[in-house]
């Protein structure tokens, strides 16, 4: 039985989940969409044979041929879609962040304790990255010790002349926030963001790159850096240092070059390239557990916790100092680890 997912936002990405959910993935197809540009939206139902259009994301949700939804609006309209969709009792999946303030995410939280059940996941996709997992797995086994510091980096080539200084942190470094808290299976309990050098690329005003310093609860320190005029390639780098040993991110290209007394690969374009797999693999998860009535994936609690780890980070932006993350009680629905 295929699943008929209603898909609110057609915009980039959410175009491209689309596209996974009708050509890449299997047991789903879009039985409806919408957009608050309909013109976008029309144009994408054209292409998929039967999908409704629908004139508001409310009208959507409540529509009985749509078993579970994907919100891919902009980041402040999620907590209106996400929660009608907790209201009807439907499934959906958001992309990140959950919603753009603490109290809108403690909103979700509450709503969905209230229902007794999950049913959102938030779209942290690098949980599903071959490599992340691979990291992940090395570092949960033990055979290296115990973990001490993570290093990373984030740097993307350029950005959008809508992309705002905040937004390093909490469009970019969310990804790394997120990462933190589940590599580890705790919560950040600091942040500290220091300002390097700003690159001669950035925008006036903005403090490009930043090095963002999270600790966790246990004193595993996990220093990020965040660039966003990185001009070269889209480039992610991990590394975990743990007391026996080291796991550290690969480089993504599939090949190696060697030639007149060099080596060389492919570093990705951007996101979508270097991410590919891990949206397929995220989405396909999704709709599998849709499909058998149960939740899977990044929680509205993992929301919540990332977007209030991301708000500390722009006070301590701010502030220049090293600044507490405050989480509220975890409620039991959410289990004990990050
Ligand atoms: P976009 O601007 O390309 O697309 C957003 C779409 O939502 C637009 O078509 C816009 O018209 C529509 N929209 C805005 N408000 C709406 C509303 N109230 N109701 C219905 N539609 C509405 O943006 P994007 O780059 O596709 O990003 C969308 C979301 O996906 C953002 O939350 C972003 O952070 C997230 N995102 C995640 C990743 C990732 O790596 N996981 C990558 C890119 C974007
Ligand atoms: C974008 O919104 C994403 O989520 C990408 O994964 C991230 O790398 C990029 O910096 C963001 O702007």
């Amino acid at each position: 039985m295929s699943i008929n997912v209603g898909v609110i936002g057609v915009g980039m990405i959410g175009q491209d989940h689309v596209r996974r959910l009708t050509h890449v993935l299997s047991g789903a197809r879009v039985a409806a969409v919408t957009d608050v540009d309909l013109d976008r939206a029309r144009a994408v139902a054209r292409d998929l044979p039967g999908a409704v259009l629908h004139p508001t994301g409310a009208a959507l949700v409540a529509d009985p041929g749509v078993d579970a939804v994907v919100v891919t609006s902009w980041g402040p309209t999620h907590e209106e879609y996400v929660l009608a969709c907790v209201a009807a009792g439907k499934q959906v999946f958001c992309e990140k962040p959950l919603a753009p303030t603490r109290v809108a995410c403690e909103r979700i939280v509450d709503a969905e304790t209230a229902a007794g059940r999950r049913l959102v996941m938030v779209g942290f996709m690098r949980r599903y990255d071959a490599q992340y997992r691979a990291m992940k797995e090395i570092v949960a086994g033990g055979g290296i010790g115990l973990p001490l510091l993570m290093h990373a980096a984030h740097r993307n080539p350029s950005v959008p002349d809508f992309f705002t200084s905040d937004m390093i942190i909490n469009d970019s470094a969310v990804h790394d926030i997120d990462v933190a808290r589940w590599m580890f299976d705790e919560e950040v309990a600091a942040v500290t963001v220091l300002k390097p050098r700003t690159s001669r690329k950035a925008k006036a005003g903005f403090h490009d790159p930043l090095l963002v310093l999270l600790e966790t609860v246990s004193g595993v320190l996990v220093d990020v850096e965040a660039s966003v005029n990185a001009g070269f390639a889209y480039d992610i780098r991990g590394e975990v240092v743990c007391e026996d040993g080291t796991v550290a991110l690969s480089e993504s290209a599939g090949a190696v070059v060697k030639r007149a007394g060099t080596y060389s690969g492919r570093v990705p374009a951007d996101w979508q390239e270097r991410f590919v797999r891990a949206f397929d693999a995220e989405l396909q998860c999704w709709v599998d557990a849709v499909a058998a009535d149960r939740s899977t994936g990044p929680s509205a609690w993992d929301g919540y916790a990332a977007t209030v780890v991301c708000e500390t980070g722009l006070a301590a932006l701010r502030s220049g100092a090293r600044e507490p993350v405050v989480l509220r009680e975890r409620p039991d629905l959410y289990g004990s680890a990050a």
